[in-house]
């Protein structure tokens, strides 16, 4: 497994969980400690300067391990599921780009907080929505061979798909190109046991944000790790836990923290695991 961090590139609402900081040094430090990649929450995909991303991500020897889209949902409320039509065809098109950008490193796609919310629909009504939302973006994945990644997220952040069982529903009615984002901060307060869970997702896992009970950075709180880094292994597991966590008290100790607390225990099990696959 390899270390990654969300950063968030700017928008005027509020989100604290991700690196916001001069984009140069967060690449340069996070490359000393030790990541390998980098995944952005992008507001616009079809603002972005992708291009100098993709370079700049490049020349700091990292790769872009995911990207995000919940701020595209806080930016300007659009979701996949959508009741108004023009609003769910304008977020599959910023999804359909998303999907272009994520090839660059065959990444996945994020589908958290775009999803949006059931609010007064049955939850059957929602998952149709979804589900077909889903399916029209099948042929964008594989022409740019791109994944989509449901994350479960807790109840006090949205009504729809808080579990590890729920977004599996999901992936089984889909096909391999939707995968699993876990979040450890979002299964500690959903799930009934972190470890149980992410054997019960296995092989559906394609990406890991990681954060403690109290979203600070990993060895900051009360989560496990070396157990929780064991699990994902064996799942077989070997792709990226991205640090989305409240990057205090700076973003410079946040990474640093981060790399101290799970680069020993990453570099143990990873040996184990290259020898057995
Ligand atoms: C996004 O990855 C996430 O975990 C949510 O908590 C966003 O609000
Ligand atoms: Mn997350």
């Amino acid at each position: 497994m390899k270390l990654s961090f969300v950063y968030m590139l700017p928008i005027k609402t509020e989100f604290k969980y991700a690196i916001k900081d001069e984009l140069h040094e967060a690449l340069k430090l996070a490359a000393e400690f030790g990541f390998k990649g980098i995944e952005y929450n992008i507001p616009n995909p079809f603002e972005v300067d992708f291009k100098r991303l993709l370079k700049l991500t490049e020349d700091y020897g990292l790769r872009i391990s995911a990207i995000s889209t919940g701020s595209a949902y806080l930016e300007y409320g659009l979701t996949i599921t959508h009741p108004n039509s023009s609003i769910r065809e304008k977020a599959l098109k910023f999804m359909r780009k998303y999907i272009e950008h994520a090839s660059a490193h065959n990444s996945g796609v994020v589908v958290g907080l775009i999803r949006g919310r059931r609010d007064n629909r049955a939850v059957e009504e929602i998952a149709e929505s979804l589900i077909s939302s889903i399916r029209t973006l099948e042929d964008h994945c594989s022409s740019y061979d791109v994944f989509l990644l449901i994350e479960p997220l807790n109840r006090y952040e949205t009504d729809y798909i808080n579990s590890v069982e729920e977004a599996l529903q999901i992936v089984e009615q889909t096909g391999d190109y939707v995968k699993l984002l876990l979040d450890t901060f979002h299964m500690n307060i959903e799930e009934r046991n972190m470890c149980d869970a992410i054997l019960r997702a296995g092989r559906s896992i394609g990406h890991v944000h990681i954060a403690e009970n109290n979203r600070l950075p990993p060895g900051l709180g009360s989560i496990c790790w070396k157990n929780v880094v064991q699990h994902f292994y064996r799942v077989g597991f070997n792709g990226y836990l991205s640090l989305e966590a409240l990057p205090r008290p700076s973003f410079k100790e946040a990474l640093k923290q981060t790399a101290e607390t799970l680069n020993p225990i990453v570099r143990g099990f990873q040996a184990e695991y290259d020898n057995q696959s």
